[in-house]
């Protein structure tokens, strides 16, 4: 397959000004008439007009109203050249596709009955022939025509203009879309829904009118999607000053969708699973994923719409800054400082867990990629999440107000166009008279850069030596590495417990100071600091960094307790307990004795028992580092012994605080009506955490409170907590719980793959079982929440039993990934992704795991997007 470089970009030849389509649709036969308006762009050299399209028919292609011969272009592939075109061009394009038979779900296809269509990013060809491609923006006007009984909604980008009655019960609707837009945001549904509907005031004064289009049954579970759109809209006015800039604005579910969610043009497509909620089917977690989602979505119209990328290694641009104002959103809409501090404690174990293995592994990219075979591999936790930490670590350089005059002055000097990230970061720097070249390079270089500190303290002088070093490991492509622009923000923890006032260069900088570690090594000195501190590094995770710093078991329990930051005093009871799990998943491989220390069971049960932390906090305290982050940290990894350490410590906490886990789990019931505040929440998932201990511990009323809080709840966070405590604990109850669940919930799809996902991942599930479920009546491979419920969850949730040491579990990944692709490529290849990390394995494991990868690879009808995958794991 071919290998595309950021640096081959060329700009467009021609340009393209209005674009009409009409569509007639049909599942099985849809006409796609296109009629383009163009000019040739003075900013290239090219005189070729030239147009993508994929498993779609040309029918007929005039130019400038004469219909083009034979030999008047050339299609090669899915590649359509127009050479010796006029300065003007208007191009009458027609096309059919056949929607029905559309399984990659990428461009127009039918899902549940209902015409959907998903452009980015090279989705829109898949539709008709046109550049498709970020940097050319254009006016669109949509006319829809299709059967009105089976198709009883029409939607497109933009407002209706026009809607009315056909011969043959056919019906039309006509759209307008007053803004330039890429083709990747595109988007049209048609379909049997209904909506929950409102009028909004703007802060202008102007109404838009919100929708939320779901289908027939699922009004009921629509009520947060639609709190969240309105949130998402005031938030923007305050926070940015960003408004809607549409009449109206519609959020249309689909079950059948690769991505979370799409931002498309006032008419953002969405999984089901970002939309539909309400207490009985949705938990906390469900809840806050709307919340961010719906967020995100919106969020969008100015950082992706109004701006837009140049090209797709510019993703970055738009998506690491919607995630950092996603994650912005999510916090200010907890409020408090311990709920903001939850929130990102969250995002450093998505890091951890997903992005920082990926940026150690065969896939590693920078945040803006300089190559790539398949763009949608490129939608990845680097480009999305540590993007978000690269836009964060501005704010953290410029301070809150910085960062806004930083976005008002991009947003002044690029609405409406296609710029790269070096925009963003130019206009960062000019809105603050600040020089942010060597910043650059958190875009240009992959990996996870590693700080080391080291502390001196200098009685005599009263003073500290903070010395910070950086460096960064190779990465596919770059074998070294410049230093970064790194802010650690630094606090002295003082053996009260309390922070020390800093000073540095006789300036005081209160008890938290950013130091801007720019050069590979560099020491700070801070004066004034009356007996020796423990260092709290990396505050509130300041830059996406593996900090090194030798603490003591002491220095860990001081910061454990005291820290004032709250992620540095959870990070310290992380480092308590990954100690431990590495030292216990060494045991276990030896054979050895294993032993859990009372000084760490006394830590838990201190922040457990302590009143004057919120149970959030709490919760995310007490819980252990995943098996894939433990996995990380270790030279060869074996799976099994991984997950016997981490259990070995589940069931200690569960039998030696057992009292404790008992108090908690009583004092933290959230009585009354159901409700996804942050505090009910934080008490539900602390009770939960608790009673997971418990039954891990297999304590008898542990087991029994799991099973009367799954008869009795009145919440599904609360009845997926208690079936999750007693599948995981092979409990005797767990299969009649499991069947009670699924005749409970059969007709609700994201329940069933709760369902699903909960016998995947739990370690009494095999190979053989995940088998037979995939047997159930209700599997399918051609929805992708559903082959992500069973069939990822097992590969990539599921660590024992996927790396059984026979390799069966390797030899059913490469048979689904190779079934998968060939329905649909881009899920497929997020699925070969989970052998990412072979070469770490132990080496019998390795041995199957490098034959279930050539098999794959071996297969001559692959996907570029699988190809792509597998052939880096090999390289
Ligand atoms: N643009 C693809 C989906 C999202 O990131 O919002
Ligand atoms: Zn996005």
């Amino acid at each position: 397959p071919l290998t595309i470089y950021r640096k081959d970009y060329t700009a467009p030849s021609y340009l393209v000004d209005t674009v009409e389509l009409g569509f007639d649709l049909d599942p099985a036969r849809t006409i796609v008439a296109n009629r383009l308006t163009m000019r040739r762009n003075p900013a290239s050299a090219q005189r070729e007009i030239e147009l993508y399209g994929e498993d779609i028919e040309l029918v007929a292609l005039r130019l400038n109203g004469k219909a083009l011969g034979k030999r008047e272009y050339r299609l090669d592939g899915n590649l359509l050249r127009i050479p010796n075109a006029p300065e003007e061009v208007t191009l009458e394009i027609e096309t059919l596709c056949a929607p029905e038979k559309n399984t990659a779900l990428s461009g127009l296809y039918v899902s549940n009955g209902n015409f959907i269509t998903q452009c980015e990013a090279e989705g829109f060809r898949r539709i008709t022939f046109f550049p498709d491609r970020p940097d050319v923006m254009a006016k669109y006007t949509v006319m829809l025509r299709a059967d009105k009984e089976r198709y009883p909604v029409l939607l497109s980008n933009g407002n209706l203009v026009d809607e009315g009655m056909l011969p043959d019960g056919r019906h039309y609707a006509k759209w307008e879309d007053p803004f330039l837009k890429p083709s990747y945001l595109f988007a049209l549904v048609a379909a049997k829904l209904v909506c929950q509907e409102e009028k909004f005031k703007l802060a202008d004064g102007r109404e838009a009118l919100l929708q939320v289009w779901v289908e027939e049954g699922n009004l009921d579970k629509t009520d947060y999607a639609m709190q969240s759109l309105k949130k998402s809209i005031r938030w923007d006015e305050e926070r940015f000053g960003l408004e809607l800039d549409l009449d109206r604005f519609m959020i249309v579910a689909t079950g059948d969708f690769n991505m979370g969610a799409m931002e498309n043009k006032g008419l953002n497509i969405f999984n089901t699973k970002y939309v539909l909620a309400n207490p009985r089917v949705a938990t906390d977690i469900d809840f806050q994923g709307i919340e961010a989602v719906v967020g995100h979505e919106y969020f969008h119209n100015w950082t992706g719409n109004r701006v837009t990328c140049r090209d797709w290694f510019q993703l970055s641009l738009k998506e690491g800054l919607t995630v950092f104002r996603d994650q912005e959103f999510s916090g200010d809409m907890i409020g408090t400082s311990t709920g903001r501090a939850v929130n990102r404690i969250d995002q450093v174990r998505t890091l951890r867990a997903a992005q920082f293995p990926e940026d150690a592994g065969p896939m590693a990219h920078p945040v803006r990629p300089d190559s790539f075979v398949e763009i949608n591999n490129f939608y990845t936790v680097t480009v999305y999440e540590k993007g978000a930490e690269v836009v964060r670590m501005y704010q953290t350089l410029l301070g809150r107000e910085g960062f806004r005059k930083g976005m008002d002055l991009y947003f002044e000097r690029h609405d409406g166009q296609a710029v790269e990230c070096d925009d963003f970061r130019r206009a960062m720097a000019d809105a603050n008279d600040r020089n942010l070249d060597q910043f650059e390079r958190w875009y240009s270089q992959a990996g996870t850069p590693v700080v080391r500190a080291q502390m001196r303290y200098d009685e005599q002088q009263h003073a500290v030596e903070l010395t910070l070093s950086q460096s960064c490991p190779a990465t596919p492509g770059q074998p070294e590495k410049l230093p970064f622009h790194i802010p650690v923000a630094v606090g002295l923890v003082g053996r009260d417990g309390r922070d020390i006032p800093l000073v540095i260069d006789d300036q005081e900088r209160g008890t938290t100071t950013v130091l801007e570690l720019t050069g590979a090594e560099q020491t700070f000195r801070f004066t004034s600091v009356p007996q020796q501190p423990v260092p709290s590094i990396l505050r509130d995770f300041s830059a996406p960094v593996v900090l090194e710093y030798d603490y003591s078991d002491e220095d860990l329990l001081h910061l454990f307790s005291h820290d004032s930051d709250p992620v540095n005093r959870w990070e310290a009871g992380q480092r308590l307990a990954m100690e431990r799990l590495l030292r216990l998943t060494e045991d276990v491989t030896a054979g050895s004795r294993l032993q859990l220390d009372d000084t760490f069971i006394e830590a838990m049960r201190k922040v457990l028992t302590d009143e004057s932390l919120g149970p959030a906090f709490r919760e995310q305290a007490l819980l252990l580092p995943t098996e894939s982050m433990i996995a990380e940290q270790t030279d060869v990894v074996h799976p099994l012994s991984i997950h016997m350490a981490r259990q070995f410590v589940r069931s200690s906490i569960g039998n030696r605080l057992r009292a404790e886990l008992l108090a908690a789990y009583d004092a933290n019931q959230t009585p009354g009506q159901y409700s996804p505040d942050a505090e009910s929440i934080g008490k539900r998932a602390l009770k939960n955490l608790a009673l997971g201990y418990l039954a891990a511990a297999s304590d008898d009323e542990g087991i029994a409170l799991a099973e009367r809080q799954f008869d009795e709840a009145d919440n599904m966070t609360d009845r997926a907590a208690a079936l999750g405590a007693l599948v995981h604990a092979r409990a005797p109850a767990a299969q009649r719980a499991l069947q009670g669940f699924y005749d409970e919930f059969e007709k609700e799809a994201l329940v069933v793959d709760k369902w699903f996902a909960m016998q995947a991942s739990s370690p009494s599930t095999d190979v053989a079982a995940v088998r037979e479920l995939m047997k159930h009546p209700a599997f399918t491979m051609k929805n992708p929440n559903r082959a992500r419920s069973l069939v990822f969850n097992f590969c990539m949730a599921n660590p024992v039993q996927f790396h059984v040491p026979d390799g069966s579990g390797y030899a059913f990944w490469a048979e689904q990934v190779m079934a998968l692709d060939a329905l649909n490529p881009q899920v497929a290849a997020r699925l070969a992704r989970a052998m990412d990390r072979w070469r770490r394995y132990a080496p019998a494991l390795q041995a199957h795991m490098k034959q279930a990868l050539k098999q794959v690879n071996g297969l001559k009808k692959l996907s570029n997007d699988v190809r792509e995958v597998v052939s880096k794991a090999l390289a």
